[in-house]
């Protein structure tokens, strides 16, 4: 055996490499420690996006290249970790879309699921399988999944919304699947808000009976705010508060109490005027929009000021400490529901 470390097991070793590198073959031990980490170590990186820089440039956009045109007219919130992979965390995808008074963007659907959180407009929609989301400020509205979609807006005034995606998972698993629609619109074959009576207020149709018409793991896609801020208001007046996470409440899917889609989580929270919260660590990869009030956001001791409709991602194992100067409502997604049914999820709180 030849002396470890030493130039000539270095020139013989190197030489190794070259032989069975054109052979596809390359040697763990150079590279054991990177792949197998003591601990997460994201090459995304903590970032914010103040919600008036991106409005102007979306707006810009929007002189230059209509909804149609572009399929999607949306500027892409890139990590500047990760460059070129179109990703706001390693595993989920996050864009601010723009719809002006009279557009569509035309029906498709695909295997990505896709979630959005209306930021600013009210009365513009997402049409999932046939039926209208009619978007007001701070709902979320999901389109599952391979369920079909549309989006326009018959107001006024410009709509524009945060999506939320899992493109970079399908990615990394080669399964991405999409088509477009013959007609540009889906046809409206339900209602408005028919899905919400039937499935959104902890009833649903009975299993087999015509009214069960939804997809049967994901049949809500409306998480109106008018509601979700009525229960978090109440429930903070009277709860506990959790030192590490303030007032939290998770958005489900009724199909079975999970996750709001399979590969993306979501939740809400709400951290009282001079409130600081606990130090806080989870090895999901987050993005945060301030929905109410204003505060900031330590992490790992660097101070982040958070007003209303600001977008920070927090990758994993990044220790976050949120203080509230008046009362803070967030809005968050995160990769937890994959993390969770690959039994990788993890938290620490100190
Ligand atoms: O609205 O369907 O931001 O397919 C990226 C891909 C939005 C959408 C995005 C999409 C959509």
């Amino acid at each position: 055996m030849l002396a470890a470390g030493s130039n000539e097991q270095q020139v013989l070793l190197q030489d190794l490499y070259d032989r069975m590198a054109p052979e596809g073959l390359t040697p763990l031990w150079e590279v054991l420690h990177a792949l197998v980490l003591n601990e997460p170590s994201s090459p995304a990186v903590v970032h914010k996006w103040s919600y008036a820089r991106m409005r102007e440039y979306l707006m810009l956009a929007g002189d230059l290249i209509s909804a149609e045109q572009a399929e999607r007219r949306v500027l892409i919130l890139e990590n500047p970790g990760l460059v070129g992979q179109s990703a706001v965390v390693p595993s989920l995808y996050a864009g601010l879309q723009l719809i002006l008074p009279g557009e569509i963007a035309p029906c498709h659907r695909h295997t990505q699921c896709a979630l959005r959180f209306v930021m600013e407009g009210d009365g513009a929609y997402t049409t999932v399988d046939g039926e209208k989301a009619i978007m007001r400020p701070f709902d979320l509205v999901l389109t599952p999944n391979m369920q079909w979609h549309d989006h326009g807006n018959p107001t006024q005034k410009p709509m524009i919304w945060l999506d939320g995606l899992d493109i970079p998972t399908v990615r990394l698993f080669d399964a991405s699947f999409a088509e477009r629609l013959a007609e540009k619109v889906h046809p409206e074959t339900v209602p408005a808000g028919d899905t919400l009576n039937r499935y959104g207020a902890n009833l649903r149709p009975l299993k087999g009976s015509k009214a069960d018409r939804r997809p049967a793991s994901q049949p809500l896609f409306h998480y109106p705010f008018q509601q979700w801020r009525h229960n978090l208001v109440e429930m903070a007046a009277n709860a506990d508060i959790d030192p590490h996470l303030g007032h939290a409440l998770e958005f489900i899917n009724p199909a079975d109490g999970g996750s709001v889609m399979p590969t993306i989580s979501a939740h809400v929270r709400l951290i009282p005027a001079g409130f600081e919260t606990a130090p806080r660590r989870s090895s999901d990869g987050s993005v945060f929009v301030v929905v109410e009030g204003e505060g900031t956001a330590l992490v790992n001791g660097e101070e982040l000021r958070l007003s209303e409709r600001d977008v920070i991602t927090i990758p994993s194992w990044n220790e976050v400490r949120f203080a509230a100067s008046q009362d803070l409502i967030l809005f968050a997604f995160s990769d937890k529901a994959s993390q969770e049914k690959l039994n990788l999820y993890k938290e620490h709180c100190a």
